[in-house]
């Protein structure tokens, strides 16, 4: 059993950063909502429907990115930092987005995307141009490998394998020289050694404040600073044990929070948020970040941001790599969660979520798709919004919408799994097991078009879908469950207002129980306010099977109140006396064991 200790003990709730009781929603332009028909969600899409999102409660909209871009890597290959891409409209139906958002009291926060650029940025056009360029610095040239050809297989500067497959370096045939990509080759990566690069990041940032965004979600923001020696040179890294002579290894260790990480972003606050008084928001995405860092880079007093987004626990049913899974195991995820709660108890903050833009869907992956999805998605967003942290919402995840059925290559759309597919076949692999195991990992099950009503393409657009709609929709949408007070999207309403209410919600302290339960995940949550104790437990059964809770958690039996309960038999149901010992499939409650504060 672990507790993790009360943060802001002086400040009481009132004191707290406000984003420790708001919930955040991203929205995925290309999927959310299509206005004007041409198959691709657009800025305005999203404004017309601002409506569910005021229904839902949030606090903030993380808006991915809109930027202009060819649009290699969805949008996260940006062209022009200052301007929209016209698939999503324009700067002045983002002022209107804004604007809106703002009239209901909401915030909106942009990607930040400055790991990389697109190749048709003008910084890398200029770049690439000549090794004598003024730009020539903005990004990573290298020659090839001492001795060998531009261009000879194994030349490339280092042995590293890019997210995309395939090596991370391009050659230039013009200079002979080859440019750093961790992502798609239409992605390289700028220099943050270079202080012109940071201050021309700095200077785009406060333009976007200037303008009224609140905050920024930062991309692989802990891949900035690359671990170069004196002489400019990058290490190999680990080659998988066994793997052919030739075969690219694993560079991590050379940009996951690289040497001076805490230096750019600590320079960045400094340059672009310091002496600001409005309230702002800065969350950076970070890929193989430890808890021992993540406290460093949310502690406040060193002001870098205020949470990152860590993937531990999205890693859990992973083998190695994204495409090879393992069975999930729902200790493990105690174990992780439980580190990071403790670990950020008293110095740093969480964030909590489930799904995003990357990732499988929830209900799909860890929840049950079939009989029991509405009470697994339920389950499973009830145990994750009752941690400490601030939860973040993807679009969709508050319907309960499921990964696509994928079975052929054109149903798929994303680079990473198109990339994936190539390069296995061309080793030898038969393209229908490949297949398979892209489906059920695939970023294109997050990114299939929100589903809005029972209508054509699921009330996304009039026209044809870029990607096609799960077939589903006619059962699982938005227009099915807003007066259905058991729906998943009821719930997802119940659970924010839940953290907007209940100070013990926001801040309290958490403690894990049974950590050793292969179904049962079951901790506390308890503040002590002015007015007394304040004690949650939280019970949620994770699993088909029913779960007699006084076998495993007699105390349970002898809460004060029902806070919250995912069965619709106990829906609204406050007398904890009244409900059944055993927990139902997919069972959650949340349950008040002090008297109320
Ligand atoms: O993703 C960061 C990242 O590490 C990716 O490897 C991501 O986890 C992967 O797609 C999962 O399979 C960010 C963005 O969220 C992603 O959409 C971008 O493609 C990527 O950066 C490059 O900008």
């Amino acid at each position: 059993m672990t507790t993790a200790r009360q943060a802001h003990p002086a400040s009481g709730h009132e004191g707290a950063p406000w984003w420790t009781r708001a919930v955040v929603y991203q929205v995925w332009p290309r999927s959310f909502a299509d206005s004007d028909g041409d198959g691709v969600g657009d800025l305005r899409g999203i404004t017309g429907r601002l409506d569910h999102l005021v229904d839902l409660g949030v606090d903030v909209v993380w808006l991915s990115p809109v930027y202009r871009s060819p649009q290699d890597d969805a949008g996260y290959d940006i062209s022009d930092y200052t301007d929209v891409d016209p698939a999503f409209g324009t700067l002045a139906d983002l002022d209107e987005l804004i604007e809106g958002l703002h009239a209901r009291g909401m915030k909106l926060v942009m990607d930040l995307v400055v790991n990389h650029t697109s190749d048709e940025h003008p910084w890398f056009v200029e770049s690439r141009s000549s090794k004598d360029s003024p730009k020539r610095d903005w990004y990573w040239w290298r020659g090839p490998r001492e001795g060998m050809a531009p261009g000879a297989p194994g030349a490339e500067p280092t042995n590293w394998r890019s997210f995309f497959s395939g090596p991370t370096w391009e050659l230039d045939e013009a200079s002979g020289e080859y440019y750093l990509h961790l992502f798609s080759r239409k992605q390289p990566d700028l220099n943050w050694e270079n202080p012109q690069v940071r201050h021309a990041v700095y200077a785009m940032m406060r333009g976007w404040l200037d303008r009224g965004v609140d905050g920024f979600r930062m991309d692989v923001v802990n891949f900035l600073s690359k671990d170069v020696d004196l002489e400019g040179a990058l290490a190999d890294g680990p080659v998988p044990e066994g793997s052919a002579p030739g075969a690219l290894g694993d560079g991590s260790a050379s940009y996951v929070s690289g040497p001076r990480i805490h230096e750019f972003l600590a320079e960045m606050h400094e340059q672009v948020f310091a002496g600001r008084t409005a309230q702002l928001l800065t969350v950076g995405e970070m890929p193989g970040v430890t808890v021992e860092d993540a406290v460093l880079f949310t502690d406040p007093a060193r002001r870098e941001v205020d949470m990152v987004f860590q993937f531990e626990h999205v890693s859990l049913d992973q083998e190695g790599s994204k495409w090879a899974r393992r069975p999930f195991d729902l200790r493990e995820l105690k174990a992780s969660f439980g580190r990071w709660q403790e670990g950020l108890a008293s110095t740093g903050w969480n964030s909590l979520y489930w799904n995003n833009h990357d990732q499988p869907r929830i209900v799909s992956r860890w929840g049950d798709d079939g009989e029991h999805r509405v009470r697994s998605a339920t389950c499973l967003a009830t145990l994750l919004h009752l941690h400490r942290g601030t939860p973040y919402v993807y679009q969709g995840e508050e319907l309960g919408m499921a990964d696509f059925p994928f079975t052929s290559p054109d149903q798929l759309r994303d680079i990473e799994s198109l990339n994936h597919l190539r390069e296995q076949v061309a080793l030898g692999r038969e393209e229908a097991e490949v297949l398979a195991e892209i489906a059920g990992a695939s970023r294109d099950n997050a990114r299939t078009p929100v589903q809005w009503d029972a209508g054509p393409n699921g009330g996304f657009t009039t026209g044809e879908p870029w990607i096609a709609v799960n077939p589903d929709a006619d059962q699982v949408n938005a227009a099915a469950q807003r007066d259905d007070e058991h729906s998943v999207l009821a719930h997802y309403r119940r659970l924010i207002a839940l953290r907007h209410d209940e100070p013990v919600v926001a801040l309290g302290d958490f403690t894990m129980l049974l950590p050793d339960h292969e179904h049962l995940y079951a901790f506390t949550r308890r503040w002590d306010s002015a007015a007394g104790p304040d004690e949650l437990l939280v019970v949620c059964n994770v699993s088909g099977e029913q779960l007699d809770l006084a076998d495993v958690l007699p105390q349970a039996l002898e809460a004060r109140e029902v806070v919250l309960s995912n069965a619709p038999a106990h829906l609204g149901q406050t007398d904890p006396g009244l409900l059944p010992a055993v927990l139902g499939p997919w069972e959650a409650r949340v349950l008040r064991m002090s008297a109320r504060a």
